[in-house]
């Protein structure tokens, strides 16, 4: 797809259909910390120590909506020394768009940042990036770096973005088969909806069991972030608006498959799902936008800066993520705990 030129999309339009080009200002309740995020983000600051490397996951469609200065946060509070890798999930859903991919280059050069992705489901993905946990935990190693907790990963991010799933490939890749009547077994639960994952886990060994050197996984809640809307009708409306921007002639896609007809009107997407069932405005909301999390492919969530690539800064937004946290007077006290209020990347 090509994000340069508005011109383009609206080659692209039906006659009959007319996508919204502006999306309505709702003025709606902002997302607060759930009590569990916030046990977590203890526990982050208390497992810092034993940590060599934190993975941080995002999601490919939406990499500015998944990033966190929250983790960002987490990183000057003293633990510079750990490595950071960030993982992008689901590439199966965004294939091959090559200017996605150089934006992320752009964007992460710029913040002298590693990154990788995949998608959270295929053995080859995960078996690649064991490797590259393998290489990294071996420098140590042949540093004659001393790790009597062998090599520690926590595997983080925001809820919903492929945590578990990645934590289950890449324990299938050496524990697979070998336990329990040769099923496949899950060691991190995975699911549909945001905040599956309620605690962070024990440790997970990844390793071989004979390597000379244990590699162990963390898996841990989804965090988000304070003062984003949370009203999932206003989230679905908003990923309606994205989707007609950017697919105005695929009419099926994650509608329910029975409806082809494109629309502007969250509402009557609802409908189609009180049909099968009579569920209230938010349930449909959010199974709606479930929808886009599992199956959503080629429809970014992050699209303005890809539209308008020049006037985009990558490191201003992120500053002013934290501005914007900073301010969150009434939960000042819980962000505390990742430590000052330093800036960042500059
Ligand atoms: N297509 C695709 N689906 C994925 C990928 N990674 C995860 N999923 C799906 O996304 C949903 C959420 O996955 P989880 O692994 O539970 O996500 P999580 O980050 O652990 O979620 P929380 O614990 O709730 O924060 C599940 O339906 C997964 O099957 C991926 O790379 N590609
Ligand atoms: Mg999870």
């Amino acid at each position: 797809m090509n994000f340069t030129s508005r011109p383009f999309i609206f080659k692209r339009l039906t006659s009959s259909f007319v996508p919204r080009f502006e999306f309505p200002k709702y003025n709606v309740p902002l997302s607060d910390f759930k009590g569990h995020q916030v046990k977590a983000l203890k526990k982050f600051q208390y497992l810092a120590p034993q940590l060599n490397m934190v993975v941080e996951i995002r999601d490919l469609r939406a990499p500015l909506s998944t990033r966190n200065v929250l983790f960002d946060k987490f990183f000057l509070a003293g633990n510079e020394k750990i490595k950071r890798l960030i993982v992008y999930t689901k590439k199966d859903l965004m294939p091959q768009n090559k200017e996605l991919l150089n934006t992320l280059i752009r964007w992460h050069k710029e913040l002298n940042e590693n990154f990788i992705i995949l998608d959270s489901k295929s053995p080859s993905d995960a078996k690649n990036l064991l490797k590259i946990l393998q290489w990294e935990s071996d420098k140590l190693l042949n540093d004659s770096v001393p790790l009597p907790m062998g090599y520690r990963v926590l595997v983080s991010g925001m809820p919903n973005v492929g945590k578990s799933t990645l934590v289950n490939s890449l324990r299938y890749i050496n524990y697979g088969k070998k336990n329990e009547n040769t099923k496949r077994r899950k060691v991190s639960k995975t699911g549909n909806e945001a905040g599956v994952t309620r605690s962070t886990s024990e440790i997970i060994k990844i390793s071989k069991e004979d390597s000379q050197q244990g590699i162990y996984l963390i898996d841990s809640p989804g965090i988000g972030l304070p003062g984003r809307v949370s009203n999932p009708v206003a989230q679905a409306d908003y990923l309606l608006f994205l989707m007609n921007l950017q697919k105005p002639k695929n009419k099926v896609l994650w509608y329910p498959e029975s409806d082809t007809k494109p629309t502007n009107d969250i509402y009557s997407i609802f409908r189609r799902f009180y049909d099968m069932k009579k569920i209230s405005d938010t349930t449909a909301a959010i199974s709606w936008i479930n929808q886009w999390k599992r199956k959503g492919k080629n429809i970014l969530f992050d699209i303005e800066p890809l539209l308008q690539p020049n006037e985009f800064s990558y490191k201003e937004y992120l500053l002013n993520d934290l501005k914007k946290i900073e301010s969150y007077k009434l939960e000042n006290d819980k962000l505390n705990i990742l430590g000052s209020s330093k800036q960042l990347f500059l």
